[in-house]
């Protein structure tokens, strides 16, 4: 039985925030229609094309177990059919520039007088204020949310993270709020308004950066290295390179093979309780109880000698040997992967975090299946719809229409 199973979704999401979920939902057994403009469909379908002729891996990746209708919802037809899909539907998703719903007159006030169990989910760059009507995407929001003014070194700029925060950061935001909407809705027979903006997600996730931000008024952060290095501190939260954000000196360090693999690299986080192990395994059991570097006090102003030591170990292992001492030791590392090394790890297809699935114009690609594991409730990752594949039987099948009745749908431009 899937968790979901029952709930109707009508999304009209695009490119990645909004897709991403919708794409949680349907892993959870909802039934999403996704909504695609006749012709042309959720533009990622072209972009980045690696597959002459097929639908892009970033439009793949984004759009699993959904059906595709197309739909063009400003021409009549189309809105009557939009109106009877919004009345058979629990969850309308969207993420659109802002005013476009009400463009097409399908605002939220339209929506609630059509289905009052409707709820309506919005992804927008920004919430209610000065940016509202601007339109996002993925780097302005990880800039306007606080994370691109925290990343990256001291001495660099401003630094954009390879996660996706802003987009699916934000998606994952909306299917909280969403799934805790139809709970509300079980008490109060009503739908809500559901808005997760791409500046709050990350704000949210930046939320230990605003944490520094206020205990600065209460001296440095000492647990930055610039602390150590004797580089005062400004108004606002540094950037902290490799800094581990837990008040625990971390860094990436080198680690065998380095000079030709640009990721034979470790984290590594001297963490109190784990020091003496640390000391004994990289062979320096005397600092073990020397009070130069015994406490983690004594240690601040010394962590790049300290960490130059590691790293001198490090470096004479490979990341996951790294890890195979250390972790039994219960010191903290992590080695860095690659891509590459995600694709090809065996224990992620096994747990079907990374999964292997086939599309009739593509073949066999890979993708990352559903990251959230409900054990009565199994995600079965199924391809991407091709752009309108489902359209008939959602139109016969959901609506009723007639076969004669889809012709007139055809011939008025509404689908196809
Ligand atoms: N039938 C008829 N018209 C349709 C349609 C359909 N099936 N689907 C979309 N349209 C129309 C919309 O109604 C809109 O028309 P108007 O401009 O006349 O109102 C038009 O297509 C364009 O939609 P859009 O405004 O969403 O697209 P855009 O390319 O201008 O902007 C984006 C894209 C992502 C910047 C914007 O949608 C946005 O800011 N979304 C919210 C934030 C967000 O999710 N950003 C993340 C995107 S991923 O990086």
């Amino acid at each position: 039985m899937e968790a979901l199973k029952g709930i109707k979704v009508l999304d009209f999401t695009h490119v990645q925030s909004g897709p991403t979920c919708t794409q949680l939902l349907a892993w959870f057994g909802a039934d999403v229609i996704k909504v695609e403009r006749p012709g042309s469909g959720d533009p990622t379908r072209g972009q980045l094309v690696d597959v002459p002729g097929a639908d892009s891996l970033y439009f793949t990746m984004l759009n699993h177990n959904k059906r595709s209708l197309t739909l063009n919802t400003k021409n009549e037809t189309g809105k009557g059919i939009l109106e009877k899909l919004i009345k058979t539907c629990d969850v309308l998703v969207e993420n659109f520039a802002p005013g476009a719903m009400e463009r097409m007159g399908f605002g939220w006030e339209e929506i609630q007088k059509l289905n009052p169990r409707m709820i309506m989910a919005s992804v927008k760059g920004f919430g209610p204020g000065p940016y509202e009507d601007c339109k996002v995407y993925e780097n302005v929001a990880q800039c306007a949310g606080g994370a691109a003014s925290t990343t990256g070194f001291l001495d660099g700029p401003p630094t954009v993270t390879g996660a996706q925060i802003g987009d699916s950061g934000t998606g994952l935001h909306l299917a909280l709020g969403i799934v805790t909407a139809l709970y509300q809705r079980h008490e109060t027979g009503k739908g809500q308004r559901v808005l997760a903006a791409m500046q709050d997600g990350v704000i949210n996730l930046c939320r230990v950066k605003l944490r520094d931000q206020q205990r600065l008024a209460a001296g440095p952060l000492t647990e930055y290295s610039q602390y150590g290095e004797g580089i005062d501190f400004g108004e606002t939260t540094p950037r902290a390179g490799n800094d581990s954000g837990g008040g625990q000196p971390g860094r990436i360090l080198k680690c065998k093979g380095w000079e030709t693999d640009p990721n034979a690299y470790t984290y590594f986080i001297t963490q109190a309780a784990a020091w003496p192990k640390i000391c004994k395994a990289i062979g320096k059991s005397s600092w073990v109880d020397d009070p130069e570097y015994a406490t983690p006090n004594a240690r601040l102003t010394r962590l790049n000698e300290v960490f130059d030591a590691i790293e001198s170990w490090t470096m004479t292992k490979t990341k996951f040997e790294v890890m195979q001492i250390c972790n039994p030791l219960d010191i903290p590392v992590g080695p860095i992967l690659s891509m590459k090394e995600i694709s090809e790890e065996e224990s992620l297809r096994e747990t079907g975090t990374i999964v292997e699935v086939d599309h009739p114009k593509r073949g066999k690609y890979l993708s990352v299946g559903c990251p959230v594991k409900l054990s009565a409730s199994p995600a079965k990752v199924e391809r991407s719809p091709l752009l309108g594949e489902h359209t008939e039987e959602i139109l016969k099948g959901e609506l009723g229409y007639t076969d004669q009745e889809l012709d007139e749908i055809l011939n008025s431009g509404a689908v196809g």
